[in-house]
């Protein structure tokens, strides 16, 4: 009937489809099998993990700025996102050449193995997820990709040939999500079910502190409604770090050693922790990367062993200035020796609010070191507490252009009411919060529009290490935009600066001004 062929080849949509599905399935062998091994074995976490180790730190203030504490999930979206790209993109290399698309799969592989091994704490064995995700992958994509080249559409105008092999194409394609999904499902759950930490923090009795500290006074909290509770609920509490996943540590194999230039070196473990004379402490946190304003702040009561004494065993020798601490997964904080020796609650901590360390706070044991933003001080998971120098170690951060110090700027905070929140027509109460770990608080001001700066009253003090509140009422003005301004100042009297920085390299500064409009 027609000398033309009744077939031409399949587009490059089919093709496109193989590509996507084969990585679905690479990345969810992968997942999978990585339950049996170290978590930075996952690929997703391994190239995630190696993102944010080359995040130079104008993205990580963007990213942290853009997404707040949501800035891990932006960036697994992100990499899904390229990935399901990128695949597409590999399924129709595919269609020319199946060769050039599998040296891509092997490259990939090749580059996640790199991240892999890379990671603190993954050996040559952590490699059999990718491995065994790249063979999975593979044999996928040839399998579509033959199903698909078998698969020829119908000529416009000829009569149609049986779809068999289209539906063996589609059938495949099927069969192989629907196997990626349930490996991915099942990855998730054992690695749930092997989450040995999660089980010891349960069953975990804290002991209670040789010297319990008073509660603060019920007059810390001032009352106007909206306010942030005076102590940070953990669940609320601010989470920053760099770990993609959160280290499951179990603590019957934590250790702490403590070496360098002491004359004592010494290797603690949870138990010995437990039977020390522990102490409780308020102690506010705070980020680095907190802008103006923001929310990277937190208020808790912790239960530790004050850091003085452990180095006091440790005895430093002369010339150390710095105690650089390192967690499990590699992060390092660098923070000054007479910090940590001198009369302040620095503190090994184990208790947060009355509970073990939750695990994205550092379970079983982490730092706290009133007067320095957390990135030179705070190390979650610590394992390693080296003395040494300035001069000779540099820490995660610092070498990523932040200070290698990181003391605290004295700052404050409008809490209410929020930016371009509409306020009733007469008084308002406004309230906020100031913080200056180590000096206290001594006196907020707040201005409206470009009035007279006047006092706030101030919530009571719970000590110089933690954030105070403020109130300050309104009589009210004329309906229409007004703007509230506020500056604190320190146990010294010293006021805070009107300066704006942004927090890259070692903190923000300025003046909050927040927009309301009566009426
Ligand atoms: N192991 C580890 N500890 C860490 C970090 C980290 O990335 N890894 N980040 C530090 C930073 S920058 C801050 S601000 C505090 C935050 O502590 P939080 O998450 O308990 O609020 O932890 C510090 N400790
Ligand atoms: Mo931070």
């Amino acid at each position: 009937m027609t000398k033309f062929p009744a077939t031409r080849p399949r587009g490059t949509g089919a093709y496109g489809l193989a590509g996507f599905t084969s990585a679905a399935v690479l990345f969810s062998v992968a997942q999978l099998v990585s339950a049996f091994f170290a978590t930075a074995s996952a690929p997703l976490v391994a190239m995630g993990s190696t993102f944010i180790d080359l995040t130079p730190p104008w993205l990580k203030d963007f990213a942290i700025s853009v997404f707040g504490t949501n800035d891990k999930l932006a960036l697994f979206i992100s990499i899904g996102v390229v990935v399901a790209v990128a695949s597409v993109l590999l399924g129709i290399l595919a269609k020319r050449s199946f060769a050039a698309a599998a040296a891509c799969i092997v490259l990939l592989a090749v580059a996640i193995g790199g991240a892999v091994l890379s990671r603190p704490a993954t050996g040559l064995v952590d490699l059999t997820p990718i491995i065994l995700g790249a063979v999975a992958g593979l044999a996928c994509l040839r399998w579509l990709t033959t199903l698909v080249a078998k698969d020829r559409a119908p000529v416009s105008g000829a009569v149609p040939v049986a779809g068999s092999s289209r539906r063996n194409f589609l059938l495949g394609t099927a069969l192989s999500l629907i196997g990626a999904a349930v490996a991915a499902g099942v990855g998730q759950s054992l690695a749930t079910a092997r989450n040995i930490a999660d089980s010891a923090r349960s069953a975990l009795g804290l002991p209670v502190a040789k010297v319990p500290v008073k509660a603060p006074p019920a007059d810390a909290q001032v009352e106007v409604a909206g306010m942030p509770q005076f102590i940070t609920p953990n669940k609320d509490f601010y989470r920053i770090d760099t770990a993609l996943s959160v280290p499951r540590i179990n603590p019957a194999d934590w250790s702490l050693r403590v070496h360098g230039m002491v004359e004592k070196e010494f290797t603690m473990g949870f138990e010995e922790l437990l039977a020390q004379d522990l102490v409780e402490s308020y102690l506010t946190l705070t980020c680095v990367s907190n802008p103006v304003g923001g929310q990277l702040v937190g208020n808790a009561k912790w239960l530790g062993y004050p850091l003085r004494r452990l180095l006091e065993r440790a005895v430093p020798r002369d010339g150390a200035d710095m105690v650089l601490s390192t967690s499990i997964d590699g992060f390092s904080a660098s923070t000054p020796l007479e910090v940590l020796t001198d009369d302040r609650m620095a503190l090994l901590a184990v208790g947060m609010n009355g509970e073990p360390l939750p695990l994205e706070h550092g379970f079983p044991v982490r730092m706290v070191v009133p007067g320095l933003y957390g990135y030179v001080s705070a190390t979650k998971w610590v394992v390693d507490l080296e003395v040494t120098r300035f001069a000779d170690k540099v820490a995660y951060w610092t070498t990523r252009g932040w200070s290698d110090h990181g003391p605290i700027k004295l700052s404050s905070r409008v809490d209410v009411p929020r930016s371009f929140a509409r306020v009733p027509a007469g008084k308002v109460a406004m309230g906020g919060t100031a913080w200056a770990q180590t000096r206290g608080i001594s006196k907020v001001q707040v201005q409206i529009d470009d009035g007279d700066w006047t006092d706030a009253e101030l919530g009571a003090e719970a000590s110089v290490d933690t954030w105070r509140q403020w109130r300050y009422v309104w009589d009210g003005g004329s309906s229409g935009n007004h703007v509230v301004s506020v500056r604190a100042f320190d146990g010294q009297g010293e006021m805070q600066t009107s300066e704006q920085a942004n927090p890259a390299p070692n903190g923000s500064s300025g003046w909050q001004r927040v927009q309301f409009s009566v009426g």
